[in-house]
């Protein structure tokens, strides 16, 4: 079997702090059960040209990291990345401001990240390339000459044309991405777009009746990939983490309330402006709630470097104290909003303790927290998702009481139905969500994508017709 090399902009070192993030979790499964390298950013800022890569040896993974030159990783990560690329691919145009400049840098770090990496490369290696931070990647190591299978799997979601089209770069990135073998996207929403957008830049011939994809002499493919979680991993996890200090005391704390639970790095895509008002809408129309129930939000710190999301924070904590003075009591706190970061075995922990998963993102590729919610409860007695239809996810976990989180009333509703669900039909819908996520677990999504990579036709078939 040929090497794995993933790349992605940040990678989870074992030494370091766990941050929050799924595709760190995504990309740790693949290489743990395959090994091989793993490239990307250190996290740490140099001034000037960055060094060559420096290896760290976690058998089966070995980790290259290379630093980034400060300005650079502003224009690039801050700027491009997260307040052009982010907000487009998540239909947020409001806040969109292009700068060449930005593009500029993110251009010469894909660059770099090629430079660094080809020293490093064995010639029958299988290259996997994660996310928007990366997509010129392929393109230029194309350049320097690698000749090997390049895929790319996009996390987020993949606009329609029409957003696309508002940026002024877009035909570049749909060109880049034409550059690499496999094309891979959460959900068959964000295929059909990315169909639609290679047919506006190179014409509906491009397009070809099995489904792939002719540009010139070259062919690829795109299909859809939707990433799972480790449902046995995260059962143990929860078992365990229901003996823990910290969730026994924190249980102990909620007086028999019923426990509301989000997870969510902060970001204007997961919908917490939303989720916080539809919950004061809940509390206002329902007050036979009042002192019978807590939200428990935990929402650790994000891309504190972007306008965007330190306004978005200001209104939370405005929000949150708005309706802890409104409706709290002496001994009832409505609102626990948390922004600090838990071990992953506390955090499912939490949400096998809670009666409410709630997972509400104006717009996501997929949503991880979702499924993790969902692998933490007990059978006999399991909690409810309330999940957005606007989320990946809302694809597969159809048993979910899915809603649209911009209608606060319907939001309302649908926590309210939450609450009361009888345990019938609670285990039932549990049971069928299960059963989707031990199909399409993250061990599938791996393997998936790699044998499509590497020419299994059966996977080849498969992720065509998804
Ligand atoms: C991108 C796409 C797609 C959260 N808080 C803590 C913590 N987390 C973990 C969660 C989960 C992960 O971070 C978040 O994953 P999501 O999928 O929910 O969201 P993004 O970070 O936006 O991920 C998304 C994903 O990539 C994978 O393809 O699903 O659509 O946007 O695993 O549990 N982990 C720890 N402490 C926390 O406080 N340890």
């Amino acid at each position: 079997m040929s090497r794995l090399v993933c790349v992605s902009n940040r990678l989870s070192i074992p030494r370091k702090e766990a941050s929050a993030g799924g595709l760190a979790v995504g990309v740790l499964a693949a290489m743990r059960a395959r090994g091989g390298l793993w490239f990307g950013w250190s996290g740490d800022l140099v001034e000037g040209e960055p060094a060559e890569a420096e290896l760290t040896i976690r058998s089966p993974v070995t980790y290259a990291t290379i630093d980034l030159d400060r300005g650079e990783h502003e224009l690039y990560y801050a700027g491009f990345a997260n307040a052009v690329l982010w907000p487009t691919f998540h239909y947020f145009l409001n806040d969109l401001r292009y700068s060449e400049a930005q593009y500029l840098a993110y251009e010469r770090v894909n660059a770099l990240f090629a430079r660094r990496l080809v020293p490093l490369l064995k010639p029958d290696d299988v290259i996997w390339v994660h996310d928007y931070h990366l997509i010129p990647l392929g393109q230029r190591l194309r350049e320097a000459g690698v000749d090997r299978r390049i895929g790319f799997f996009l996390h987020i979601p993949f606009p329609h044309i029409e957003v696309l089209r508002s940026l002024p770069v877009y035909a570049e990135l749909v060109r880049d991405l034409a550059a690499y073998d496999l094309v891979g996207f959460q959900t068959a929403a964000d295929l059909n777009a990315f169909r639609a957008a290679i047919e506006h830049v190179y014409g509906p011939e491009a397009l070809e009746p099995d489904g792939r994809i002719r540009i010139g002499a070259r062919r690829l493919q795109a299909g859809v990939f939707p990433i799972g979680v480790d449902v046995d991993a995260l059962q143990a996890l929860a078992i365990e983490a229901q003996h823990h200090e910290t969730v026994k005391r924190t249980m102990t704390s909620l007086l028999g309330r019923k426990l509301l639970i989000g997870v969510d790095r902060l970001d204007y895509s997961k919908g917490l402006v939303e989720r916080f008002q539809a919950y004061e809408r809940l509390l206002e129309t329902h007050p036979e709630n009042r002192n019978r129930m807590t939200l428990l939000q935990i929402a650790p710190l994000s891309r504190t470097d972007v306008r965007a999301y330190a306004q978005m924070r200001r209104a939370l904590e405005q929000s949150a104290g708005r309706i802890n003075g409104r409706f709290g009591e002496a001994d009832w706190t409505p609102i626990r909003y948390l922004n600090r970061n838990y071990p992953q075995s506390l955090l499912m922990g939490f949400c096998r303790a809670a009666q409410v998963g709630v997972v509400t993102p104006v717009r996501d590729g997929m949503n991880l927290v979702a499924k993790e919610f969902v692998a933490a409860q007990d059978p006999a007695d399991p909690g409810v998702l309330v999940l957005s239809t606007l989320a990946g996810a809302a694809r597969e976990m159809t048993n979910a009481i899915l809603v649209n989180p911009y209608d606060a009333k319907a939001l309302a509703h649908a926590l309210q139905a939450a609450v009361r669900m009888p345990l019938g039909e609670r285990r039932q819908r549990h049971q069928a969500l299960l059963e989707v996520l031990r199909r399409n677990d993250i061990h599938a999504w791996h393997r998936r994508f790699l044998d499509t990579l590497e020419g299994d036709p059966a996977a080849q078939a498969s992720a065509v017709r998804a």
